[in-house]
């Protein structure tokens, strides 16, 4: 049955609030079992649908944007990285793609935190020491981390969510350095020091922090010739996307105490991650958790239905079009 309005397919089973908003905006077509649509079932399902939700994971690439059928009009994912989408293939297509700006920068920069005072002050090792019932007492000198106050933070990549970690640093005095393609008006950076070579930036950061999005210059950019760079213990953090790091330099680097420590939310080819992590003492991890409260998930959901109501019910612009570059 046909019920007039516009037809969206969503590729995952999204908060039911969002759903909720969906179902009642849209003709949709829900995913209650989550259930993951490679790339051909993707095009078989989006058969005669207007819009298309989706998340990151889903694998829009060329191919598979070449192949949707002629009535899909937009694209709009529930996240702010559209790494996933190939943006110029929609383009070629006349697809417009949306994703999810601002609503995120809070949380992740929070989990962001986390992943830096986790990393720095051994919590997955005290967490194991208890849980294993493996704690015979205090001790004078139990598991000594780093310390965060007053160190320098380097961020790599100050946009939204680089500098919202940069105000939470703040409060640990910490002195940001920071790299990105264009240096913040005086207002945004608040005394942090820019580098226009992120490289050189990497001997002044005894932590640093990837907030950059994952593009073909990013990938792999924390390598073994850039970790020697960093100062010896320094602690990296990645709550970005795994692809800017390269696995086997990060575990060697860890594994030899070349760095201290590293907190990372994201991994590459996640989440099958490089098997050398597991059981590292020295690495805190967390499943690509740095969106995830309720606040934030429903928010990014509103966000792609704020882009998919005025595309397909207003025919307006998507207000968070994502322009190719
Ligand atoms: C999301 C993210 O949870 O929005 C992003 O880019 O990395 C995550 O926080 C995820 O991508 C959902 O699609």
């Amino acid at each position: 049955m046909t019920t007039g309005k516009p037809r969206v397919l969503a590729t995952r089973h999204f908060p039911a609030d969002v759903e909720a908003r969906l179902a009642a905006n849209f003709d949709a077509l829900l995913n209650p079992d989550d259930r993951i649509y490679d790339g051909p079932a993707l095009v078989k399902a989006a058969a005669g649908f207007d819009g298309i939700m989706c998340a990151a994971g889903d694998a829009l690439t060329a191919a598979t944007i070449a192949a949707l059928p002629s009535s899909v009009r937009i694209i709009a994912t529930f996240s702010v990285g559209y790494e996933h989408v190939d943006v110029a293939a929609a383009a070629r297509r006349g697809i417009a793609v949306s994703n999810t700006p601002d609503v995120l920068t809070d949380a992740t920069a929070d989990i962001t935190l986390l992943c830096l005072l986790g990393a720095a002050r051994r919590a997955y090792e005290g967490m194991t020491m208890l849980q294993n019932h493996g704690w015979t007492g205090w001790t004078p000198t139990q598991l000594m981390g780093v310390h965060v106050t007053g160190k320098r933070l380097g961020i790599l990549g100050m946009g939204r969510i680089g500098q919202a970690v940069a105000d939470r640093a703040r409060a640990f005095r910490m002195q940001i350095h920071y790299s990105n393609r264009t240096r913040l008006p005086a207002a945004l950076e608040k005394g942090a020091v820019f580098h226009p070579d992120a490289d050189a930036m990497l001997p002044h950061c005894d932590f640093l922090s990837i907030n950059a999005p994952m593009t073909p210059a990013t990938r792999k950019w924390v390598n073994a010739e850039r970790i020697a760079r960093l100062p010896q213990g320094a602690v990296v953090v990645n709550t970005a996307r795994g692809g800017v790091v390269d696995d086997e330099a990060l575990i060697a680097a860890l594994k030899s105490g070349r760095l201290a420590a590293a907190g990372l939310d994201v991994f590459d080819g996640e989440p099958r991650i490089h098997a050398g992590y597991y059981g590292l003492p020295n690495a805190f991890l967390l499943p690509h958790m740095g969106s995830a409260t309720v606040e934030t998930r429903n928010a990014m959901g509103f966000r792609a239905l704020d882009n998919l109501e005025a595309f397909l019910l207003r025919s307006e612009s998507p207000p968070d079009l994502v322009k190719t570059s």
